[in-house]
């Protein structure tokens, strides 16, 4: 892949003396084994520098920074596969792997991705983002290797104790315990997911990362394993001696891994080199499926991370790495709040007038700010692990039994559990509310994570109501008006990740009627249709539009279904030339809505759509995103101008 660095920025970060040398594993396997500690701390540094300056994922790479390096050292990769899990924490893979001089790109727009990607590199095995994924996949890539008659091949998953609470996770353990394959899966346990991980699995792991009799066990075990080496060709029979010997007693009786069929080792100091490095040899030796669990600290290595709060650690923003000050952009002018934040204390708010009203959070308390409520009233708040599809039918049970479910899902991580919404909600006719944060273009994070499809794929499903808020009073207001009394149909609410528009934003509630759209501004060559916050480019793209001397009519749809039909009757009567906008995918989205509700009323107009183009859009800042995609205010009036056909001024 070639990588544009952009102008602005600039390589201010060099590495350490070992590091420099280090273009790819060759040259890690190259040094000799006692210099992995030096590496191990150059690469630490490597990642603080970088992080500080231009901001990314955190904690979770330098928690992995001695297992990455054992494992490049170790395997051969990019023969081996390896597959990280979210991928978030494989800062240290992408430094060791060929990406060191671009590294400072990470996450810029026409930079290196914040996550793995096949086409970024041979060494990414597999694309992430989402959480989970990773025994699967390279589940699927040991038996493609088993069926080639790749028997030496070795594959890798890494996978967090928070993405092991996400069913995909067991359902690919459920099949990797039969597959007879050269599956290693390295289970790193820092007991954190971005908050505090959740569930009877994190105490479980506690457990037997903690118990004296399993341990003592354990450390019988490993001793005969240390015998491996001296043993060469004979250390598979060793090793089913061993477990011959161990499989009636305690381990296989207690330890959920080895009823599943997967030979377990462990607990290991995820922090110690040299040790895994031994560990990691001795298992190459041993065929078929199995899961090393090591126990690391996020943030371990920097100071502030390692003793301070590890979810404000996981994603910090760029910071003083000296002080460990996080850097906050100060404003003179009171600042609009993030849509996150007026969620969470308007649930808070509604909360308390309704005592129906409950929150559901797969794994995101703080990033949806399901956190007030969890706070404030902790036995009405659900932190359910990364588990959308169980989010989404647990808030259907909720709502069997008459609560208000807001069940709060990223957009993209929707995608999870759409069957769900369908199956378990929608058909049943269950008044679940929904509501999609992270709606349009995620930003830096990527197409992973982009909130693209939701409207096309919500506005398709019956008994399902599509709303989004141009701003913090009506995303209040849609709240408010989603636990009014009702029996049926789900309600769904889409904002983008960010601020919104009104300093003043804690208005008092007013119910707004389902299906009704409004007039923004009224003007006679044009009229703009928008759906949701991005209307507000749309305002900007007026203001120009009308010092031109074009006149815009712009309407806030509000509603995606049911449509305004009265509001679309009006515009379709007085215009002949429409252009509607969303921040979602141009296939099936309200374009396609408004396109269709034109051809079954026999109106004929000329309409352009706006909105997220049918390819996969890469990383950058928001705002770059929309403008690669014409859909910010200069490409707002562009299009204007065009469906006008007067001339169009350079952006
Ligand atoms: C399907 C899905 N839901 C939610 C997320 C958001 N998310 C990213 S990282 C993360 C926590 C992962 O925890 P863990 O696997 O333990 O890794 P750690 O950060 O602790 O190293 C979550 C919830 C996601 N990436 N994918």
């Amino acid at each position: 892949m070639r990588i544009i660095v952009p102008n602005q920025v600039q390589m201010l970060i060099t590495p350490g003396k070992l590091l420099a040398q280090i273009n790819s594993p060759k040259d890690l396997k190259k040094l000799d084994q006692v210099q992995l500690v030096q590496v191990c701390e150059e690469l630490r540094q490597f990642i603080v520098d970088n992080v500080s300056v231009y901001g990314g994922h955190f904690g979770a790479s330098l928690g992995v920074v001695e297992l990455t390096v054992a494992l490049h050292y170790v395997f051969n990769t990019p023969h081996d596969q390896l597959v990280w899990d979210v991928g978030h924490q494989a800062y240290g893979h992408k430094i060791l792997t060929g990406r060191k001089e671009v590294f400072h790109t990470n996450r810029v727009y026409k930079g290196i991705s914040g996550f793995p990607k096949r086409k970024e590199s041979e060494y990414d095995t597999f694309g992430v983002g989402h959480s989970s994924t990773s025994v699967s996949a390279a589940l699927g890539m040991a038996v493609a290797s088993k069926y080639q008659g790749l028997n030496e091949k070795q594959h890798i998953a890494v996978i967090g104790d928070g993405a092991l609470t996400g069913g995909m996770a067991f359902e690919g353990l459920n099949h990797a315990g039969v597959s007879d394959t050269n599956l290693l899966i390295i289970l790193n346990d820092n007991c954190m997911s971005i908050d505090p991980n959740v569930g009877a699995l994190k105490d479980y792991l506690t457990d037997i990362t903690t118990s004296r009799t399993y341990n003592r066990l354990k450390d019988d075990v490993w001793k005969m394993l240390g015998k491996l080496s001296t043993f060469g060709k004979n250390a598979q029979e060793i090793v089913s001696k061993v477990e011959n010997g161990i499989k009636s007693t305690l381990l296989s009786q207690s330890n959920l891994f080895e009823s599943l069929n997967l030979r377990y080792f462990g607990p290991v100091d995820g922090h110690d080199v040299d040790h895994l490095v031994a560990i990691l040899n001795d298992l190459k030796a041993i065929k078929g499926p199995k899961i090393l669990h090591c126990v690391t600290v996020k943030g371990k290595g920097y100071g502030p991370a390692e003793k301070g709060n590890a979810t404000t650690w996981h994603a910090p923003g760029t910071f003083d790495k000296i002080t460990g000050e996080i850097y906050k952009k100060v404003h003179v002018e009171p600042q609009a709040p993030k849509y996150q934040d007026v969620f969470g204390h308007t649930l808070v708010e509604l909360a308390r007038q309704n005592e129906k009203i409950v929150g559901i959070t797969p794994a995101m308390p703080s990033g949806s700010s399901m956190n007030i409520m969890m706070k404030e009233m902790p036995e009405r708040a659900f932190d359910v692990g990364i588990a959308e599809q169980h989010a989404v039918t647990f808030s259907a049970g909720l709502a069997t039994q008459g609560l208000i479910p807001y069940c709060n899902i990223y957009s993209s991580f929707m995608q999870r559990a759409y069957d769900q919404v369908i199956h378990d909600v929608c058909i049943q006719n269950l008044p679940v509310n929904f509501c999609l944060d992270r709606a349009g273009f995620a930003g830096a994070d990527g197409p992973t994570h982009h909130g693209a499809y939701d409207i096309a794929y919500f506005r398709c499903i019956p008994n399902m109501i599509v709303a989004a808020p141009m701003n913090e009073q009506e995303l209040r207001n849609l709240m408010f008006t989603a636990q009014l009394p009702r029996t049926e149909q789900a309600f769904s609410i889409r904002y983008p990740r960010g601020q919104g528009v009104m300093p003043n934003w804690r208005t008092p509630f007013e119910k707004i009627e389902i299906g009704k759209g409004r007039m923004i501004r009224d003007g006679e060559d044009v009229a703009i249709l928008s759906f949701g916050h991005i209307g507000n480019y749309a305002v900007e793209a007026c203001q120009v539009l009308n010092k031109k001397g074009i006149s815009v009519a712009h309407f806030d749809l509000r509603f995606a279904k049911p449509l305004d039909e009265a509001l679309l009757h009006e515009v379709f009567t007085r215009f002949s030339k429409v252009i509607t906008l969303e921040d979602g995918c141009i296939v099936g989205g309200i374009g396609s809505a408004v396109l269709e509700f034109m051809v079954d009323n026999q109106y004929t107009a000329r309409v352009k759509r706006l909105g997220i183009p049918d390819r996969i859009v890469e990383h950058g800042e928001q705002l770059e995103l929309h403008q690669e995609c014409g859909m910010d205010p200069a490409g707002i009036v562009v299009a204007v101008q065009k469906l006008l056909e007067v001339p169009v001024n350079q952006r």
